[in-house]
């Protein structure tokens, strides 16, 4: 190769070293609002590390940063001016990155961009689509800490801003350290004003809601739009299915992006130095013209039929109208299925079950597990552990089936995948606890 005309003119370009505040200067003269780095090996990153060198086996240090919202339109009762925020300011994350990584291109230092958001890796659907985790990487940029709600909040900006990321060949002279205080208020206006009631006061956060309701109109949502319109039969059923207004609000997604249908929780923080002013000034006033109207907004409200969800908008929000719809989170392996669990267990429906499930999972994946449901929380353990009241052996890919609601109960017992010992009601108890 050394005569190809490729290789005669490659002139090796030197690496220019760059301090950190230089490194700074280049990210905000990019377009970040703040910015912090993290070495690879720093212990907040243990979770991350095998995905980040799986990305960019480079690695050495990250950079993290956040472009600001504007703060009126994410609050405004009119969510196309909030989802507007979200997509442009999304984009800026995107474009900013991209400069950063250009910039230090020219000075022949290797650095690479993951997407902020969309698109993920959907061929893990539904397992982990995204790639790294931003919050915790934030948070150890000393960018903020994660409130009640579980999103990041900056100490001046609050929680109105998106985060992006770049992988770094470099090490880098300084780095950031967690916040010495949490910006969160604990004023608890984000579980006030979400409409499903996925944010507790005690930080506990219901994924499995939030994500049925707020992304009815992304991957899971979707799935489940276009199996009702394959369950339809004809026009007339379609619409009896689906209203007029959400068939063109899906249009609406497929053609501007996906809208997300609440947010409020990034809504109504008042958290901030920059943004608390309103707050402070006239709590009243801030709950009236900030938090109220989306309480009373009367829209549709995306939930799992016998969810925690579906219980909680009935009681708080009567004026809404509860549209029952699949998650379309349901697993396609029985590892989807462990992992799955905690994230869409309801504690509500589980009430004051107590019980111990053993689960002996054989064929194409086998496994033995301890599936235990008290005080209201789900706990996966491996092995047979304790004395169970319910004993499951099955056949992994029937249970599957069996999940997916695409195998009955009844089939499955009379083909023999599955068998049970102890009685079944502890089966049906088990179901409750996590509607799809
Ligand atoms: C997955 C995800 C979601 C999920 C889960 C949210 C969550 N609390 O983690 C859903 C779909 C619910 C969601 C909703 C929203 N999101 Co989001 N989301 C992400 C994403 C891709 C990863 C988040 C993450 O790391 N979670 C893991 C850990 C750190 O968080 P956690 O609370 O401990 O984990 C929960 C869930 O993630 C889930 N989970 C964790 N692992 C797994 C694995 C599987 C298989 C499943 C099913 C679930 C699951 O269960 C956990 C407990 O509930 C990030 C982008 C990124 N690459 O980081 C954006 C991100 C967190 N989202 C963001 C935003 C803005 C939102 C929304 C406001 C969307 C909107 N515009 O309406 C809402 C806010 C909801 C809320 N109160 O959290 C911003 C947050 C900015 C900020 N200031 O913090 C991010 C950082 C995007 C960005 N680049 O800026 N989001
Ligand atoms: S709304 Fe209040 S409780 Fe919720 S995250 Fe913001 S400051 Fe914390």
């Amino acid at each position: 190769m050394q005569n190809h005309p490729t290789v005669s003119a490659h002139r090796p370009q030197p690496v220019q070293p760059i301090s950190a505040s230089e490194l700074r200067g280049l990210c905000l003269e990019a377009g970040a609002d703040d910015v912090g780095f993290v070495a690879l090996d720093r212990a907040e990153l243990e979770p991350e590390r095998q995905e980040i060198l799986r990305l960019f086996p480079s690695t050495r240090t990250l950079i993290c940063f956040l472009c600001r919202m504007n703060v009126e339109p994410v609050r405004s009762l009119a969510r196309n001016a909030a989802n507007q925020e979200f997509h442009s300011t999304g984009d800026e994350v995107n474009q900013v990155a991209r400069r950063i990584v250009r910039k230090l291109a020219e000075r022949g230092i290797r650095s690479m961009n993951p997407p902020m958001a969309f698109p993920m890796e959907m061929d893990r659907f539904p397992g982990k689509v995204w790639s790294i985790s931003l919050k915790p990487l934030a948070v150890a940029a000393g960018l903020g800490r994660i409130g009640i709600h579980r999103n990041l909040i900056h100490p001046r900006f609050g929680n109105f801003v998106l985060i992006g990321c770049i992988l770094l060949a470099q090490e880098v002279d300084s780095q950031g350290t967690a916040l010495d205080y949490n910006p969160c208020l604990e004023c608890k206006l984000c579980v006030a004003a979400c409409p499903v009631g996925a944010i507790s006061p005690d930080g506990r956060f219901d994924f499995g809601s939030c994500y049925t309701h707020n992304y009815r109109e992304f991957m899971g949502g979707f799935t489940d739009w276009v199996e009702n319109i394959a369950a339809s039969g004809s026009a007339t059923g379609y619409r009896q299915k689906v209203e007029d207004s959400e068939s063109a609000s899906m249009w609406q997604s497929l053609s501007y992006g996906a809208n997300y249908k609440a947010a409020y929780c990034l809504a109504v923080c008042p958290a901030g130095e920059d943004v608390i002013g309103p707050f402070l000034a006239d709590r009243a006033n801030f709950l009236g013209e900030v938090v109220r109207p989306l309480q009373r907004k009367v829209e549709n409200v995306y939930v799992r039929a016998d969810s925690d969800a579906e219980a909680y908008a009935k009681k708080r929000f009567p004026h809404k109208k509860i549209r029952r719809v699949q998650s379309g989170l349901r697993p396609t392996t029985l590892a989807n299925f462990l992992s799955a669990l905690a994230h869409v267990f309801q504690p509500g429906q589980a009430g004051n079950l107590q019980a111990t499930y053993h689960f002996c999972f054989y064929g194409a994946e086998s496994g033995e597990y301890t599936i235990v449901i008290e005080n209201q929380a789900v706990r996966l353990e491996a092995g047979l552990l304790g004395a169970c009241n319910l004993r499951v052996r099955t056949d992994s890919q029937a249970w599957i089936r069996f999940v997916r609601k695409e195998w009955s109960l009844a089939r499955l017992l009379l083909t023999g995948k599955l068998r049970l010992k102890g009685n079944p009601r502890w089966l049906v108890a088990f179901g409750r606890c996590f509607p799809s």
